[in-house]
């Protein structure tokens, strides 16, 4: 297969045209003195040493690969977000310093000595945990996805954003190790009247959220290492709350307590913001479900089509309710259908990677995919949830996306209809 170097820069260009500055690094041609058969120029010299990178980094050539924000997006950097950059990835695993991040009031610095974990409110015996405390109990090791209830919230008028990772990057998926908060709540006890929980942040947002009990003693866990090394600090290092398949939200960063009560609490991040407003002007209160959501990370508008023949489409899948079974991928805007492959593993409230070979002969294409989870909840198009949600909403966007490809093999997000 060739591969042209030209039409990779040619379409960086066609992105920064839309306003996000794109670092290229790829030179325009190969270097002939580098290719077979002559020997390349990196073959003659030692190479680096094991001491120069104690803690590995990418490769020079992949500095494209970072997390991205959107300056219309960003009041402060500390109270803002930026997007994981999903058209890069393989498989189902966000690395670590690729995580999207969402902050309300900045990156709290914690030295882990200090940390504590408070329980109170309706339990047996109030209790405080160390870090240390936490990780004598039965540790658990799970996949789960985390996506900001506003990923996708841009675009509830129209196609907004001309890329993958803006539309689509407020999700990440990375491998907890962490208590269950059940095996927790046996050294607390509960009263029978606990059936709310209150998580709190430490950092300066006084991040607040109000957790049903069910949803705590089903499969919440407080975590303390992703990807197997501890939390990154963007990530809520030394401790956070994991709620799978729930809006990030809730996923309480640097949490510091647990106060159990009888009923919702109602703080702002459940009152004020992440509800979601409905065409009779009424606000749903809770919505904390993230329900069935797919998108083909390549073609995409970063990942033009860049030759004729065999391509590889690639796409993630999730549901916040269980196992994707199957997702559908429609290359002439949703005429017809075909089934994609899913790629073990194939975890509840994880992210799935799903392919689909298909042949292009340079004409003009609307790529679809659409989720389908093991509950039988099919992802919907936007015009079915602006029916109920209108389009001033924010939140819960799990609608279908359209990618546009034009005969040049350039990708713009587009709506249809
Ligand atoms: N303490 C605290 N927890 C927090 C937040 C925060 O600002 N402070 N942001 C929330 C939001 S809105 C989201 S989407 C997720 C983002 O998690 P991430 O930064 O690991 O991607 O964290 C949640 N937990
Ligand atoms: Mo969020």
């Amino acid at each position: 297969m060739k591969f042209s170097r030209r039409n990779l820069i040619k379409s960086f260009a066609a992105l920064g045209s839309v306003g996000f500055s794109t670092r290229v690094l790829a030179q325009d041609k190969p270097n002939p003195n580098n290719l077979p058969p002559n020997l390349p120029e990196w073959t003659p010299d030692l190479g680096a040493g094991v001491d120069e990178n104690p803690y590995g980094s990418p490769s020079e050539f992949e500095s494209n690969v970072i997390r991205r924000n959107v300056p219309w997006l960003t009041a402060s950097p500390q109270s803002s977000v930026n997007f994981t950059p999903l058209q890069d990835l393989e498989g189902i695993v966000t690395p670590n310093g690729l995580c999207f991040e969402r902050h309300h009031g900045g990156v709290a610095e914690i030295n882990p000595t200090d940390y504590r974990l408070m329980i109170n409110g309706l339990v047996d015996r109030e209790m405080i945990f160390s870090l240390d405390d936490l990780k004598r109990f039965p540790q658990v090791n799970k996949f789960y996805f985390l996506e900001c209830a506003a990923n996708g919230g841009m675009e509830w008028k129209g196609a907004q954003l001309n890329g993958c990772q803006y539309t689509f990057g407020m999700v990440h998926n990375v491998q907890y190790t962490g208590v269950k908060l059940s095996d927790l709540l046996r050294e607390t006890g509960l009263k029978p009247k606990a059936k709310w929980v209150l998580a709190e942040g430490s950092d300066t947002s006084g991040m607040t959220r109000s957790i049903p009990i069910e949803k705590i003693l089903d499969d919440c866990l407080i975590a303390w290492a992703m990807n197997g090394e501890a939390l990154r600090p963007e990530q809520g290092y030394p401790a956070r709350l994991v709620v799978p398949g729930w809006e990030g939200n809730m996923w309480v960063k640097w949490i510091r307590r647990l106060e159990f009560g009888d009923k919702p609490y109602m703080t702002r991040e459940e009152t004020s913001k992440y509800t979601d407003l409905l065409t009779d002007g009424k606000a749903r209160m809770f919505t904390w479900v993230m329900e069935a959501k797919s998108v083909v990370t390549s073609p995409s508008p970063e990942k033009p089509i860049l030759h004729k023949g065999i391509q590889q489409l690639r796409g993630l899948a999730w549901s916040g309710k269980g196992k994707i079974k199957r997702v559908d991928v429609s290359l002439d805007g949703g005429k017809n259908w075909r089934t994609a492959q899913l790629h073990a593993p194939i975890m509840s409230k994880s992210l799935v990677r799903f392919t689909l070979p298909f042949e292009w002969s340079g004409e003009e294409l609307l790529i679809q995919s659409r989720a389908i989870d093991e509950t039988g909840y099919v992802q919907p198009y936007i015009q079915e949830l602006q029916k109920i949600r209108g389009k001033n909403s924010i939140y819960h966007n799990n609608s279908i996306a359209t990618w546009l490809v034009s005969k040049s093999g350039k990708v713009d997000n587009v709506r249809l209809g």
